[in-house]
C-alpha cells in the first residue's frame, strides 16, 4: 500500500480512539442516547477532550516508539507516570493500583494478577488503549497477538480482558490491512476474529454479532451483546457499530454512542476500527481538528509507522 495512504489510516486510528472518547465521555454511563443529543454531536460537538481511554493509548504509543518494541516494565512505568502528571482523566478503579504496586516495585506482569482477589480484571481498559500494538506490528499477525497479550496483562491479567484486548487488535490490523477500495466484506472480519477467540463468551458473542441483519437497531445490539465496561460487552459492540456504518466514520461512532452504557470507550475502539480503515480523511474536520491531543497522536502514528517500516525491514532477507 503506498505510504500516504497508510499514514492516513495510522493517523485515522489513533485519532478515531480520541475523537469516539471524547464525543462518548459526556454520555458514559447513561441508557440509550437519544438521536436529538447525537445530532447536536454533528453540528456542535463542544470542547473535545479525551478521557483515560485516550490517554493511556498515548503512553502506549509512547512506550513502543521509545523502545523500539514491547518492553513491559517500560510500557507500565509509562502508564504509571502518564497517571501520576493527569489522575483526573477517569480512570478505572484497577489500573491505579497497578500502577502504585509498580511504582513500589512489584514486576510489570505480576501486578495485574492481584486485582479483584486474585483473578485480575476483565474490564475494557486493556481493549480500549492497544491500537498502537495494532499498527506497529499490523504485518505480522502472531506477534500482534502476543503483544496485545502481554500489554493488556499489565493491568488486566484476566483472561477475559486479554482476550478483550487481543480481538481488538486483531480487528485494527485486520482493517489496516483491507483494501478499502472494495466492498468491504463484514462476515470476513467477524470470522477472522472467530478463529482467534478461545473462550465461550466471546465466541458466542461473535456468532451473534455475525446473525444481526444490516438494519440491526441500537436496542438490537446491546440485547444481543450488552454496552458493559466488561470487555466481553464493550468489544463486540464496538464491532457492531463499525459493521453497521464500514463506509462512515461519523455513523459508526454515533451508532457507538447510541448504544450507551460504556460510551467514551466503544466509541473509543468504534473509532480506531473505522479510522483504520477508512483514514484519518473521513474524519469530520471539526472533530479531527478540534480534539484534545490531535498533534501529539499525528506525531505517534508517524513515528509507530516509521516503526513497522523498520520491523519490515528487519525481517527482508540480505
Ligand atoms: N471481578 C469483578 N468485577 C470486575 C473484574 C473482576 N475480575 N474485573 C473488572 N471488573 P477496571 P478498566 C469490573 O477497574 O478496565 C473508564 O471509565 C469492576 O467493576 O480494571 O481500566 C474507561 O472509560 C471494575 O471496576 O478498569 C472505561 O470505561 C470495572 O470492571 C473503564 O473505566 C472496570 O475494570 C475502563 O476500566
Ligand atoms: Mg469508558
Amino acid at each position: 500500500m503506498e505510504q500516504d495512504r497508510l499514514r492516513d489510516r495510522f493517523r485515522g486510528a489513533l485519532l478515531g480512539v480520541a475523537v469516539g472518547d471524547a464525543l462518548g465521555a459526556p454520555f458514559e454511563g447513561m441508557g440509550m442516547v437519544h438521536s436529538a443529543d447525537l445530532e447536536r454531536l454533528h453540528a456542535a460537538p463542544g470542547r473535545l477532550c479525551y478521557t483515560d481511554d485516550t490517554h493511556m493509548t498515548l503512553g502506549m504509543a509512547e512506550s513502543l516508539v521509545a523502545m523500539r518494541g514491547f518492553d513491559g516494565e517500560n510500557m507500565a512505568r509509562t502508564f504509571a507516570r502518564n497517571f501520576r502528571q493527569e489522575p483526573w482523566r477517569g480512570y478505572g478503579a484497577g489500573p491505579p493500583q497497578v500502577f502504585r504496586m509498580v511504582e513500589e516495585g512489584t514486576p510489570w506482569d505480576k501486578a495485574g494478577r492481584m486485582l479483584f482477589g486474585g483473578t485480575g480484571s476483565f474490564g475494557n481498559g486493556a481493549a480500549m488503549r492497544v491500537a498502537p500494538c495494532a499498527l506497529a506490528y499490523h504485518q505480522d499477525l502472531e506477534k500482534v497477538i502476543a503483544v496485545a497479550a502481554q500489554s493488556a496483562s499489565i493491568t488486566h491479567a484476566h483472561q477475559l480482558g486479554i482476550e478483550g484486548a487481543v480481538l481488538q487488535a486483531c480487528a485494527v490490523a485486520f482493517l489496516i490491512r483491507c483494501n478499502a477500495r472494495v466492498p468491504f466484506e463484514k462476515r470476513a472480519l467477524v470470522e477472522f476474529l472467530e478463529f482467534r477467540a478461545a473462550s465461550p463468551v466471546y465466541r458466542q458473542k461473535l456468532e451473534r454479532v455475525k446473525s444481526l441483519t444490516p438494519d440491526a437497531t441500537a436496542a438490537d445490539i446491546v440485547r444481543q451483546v450488552g454496552n458493559g465496561i466488561e470487555a466481553y460487552e464493550a468489544v463486540p459492540a464496538a464491532i457492531c457499530a463499525f459493521l453497521r456504518h464500514p463506509d462512515s466514520f461519523s455513523k459508526a461512532v454515533l451508532c457507538a454512542i447510541s448504544l450507551g452504557g460504556d460510551t467514551d470507550t466503544i466509541a473509543c475502539m468504534t473509532g480506531a476500527l473505522s479510522g483504520a480503515y477508512l483514514g484519518e480523511s473521513a474524519i469530520p474536520v471539526p472533530w479531527r481538528e478540534g480534539v484534545e491531543g490531535a498533534g501529539r497522536l499525528r506525531e505517534l502514528a508517524d513515528a509507530l509507522l516509521a516503526l513497522a517500516a523498520g520491523f519490515r525491514q528487519q525481517e527482508e532477507p540480505e
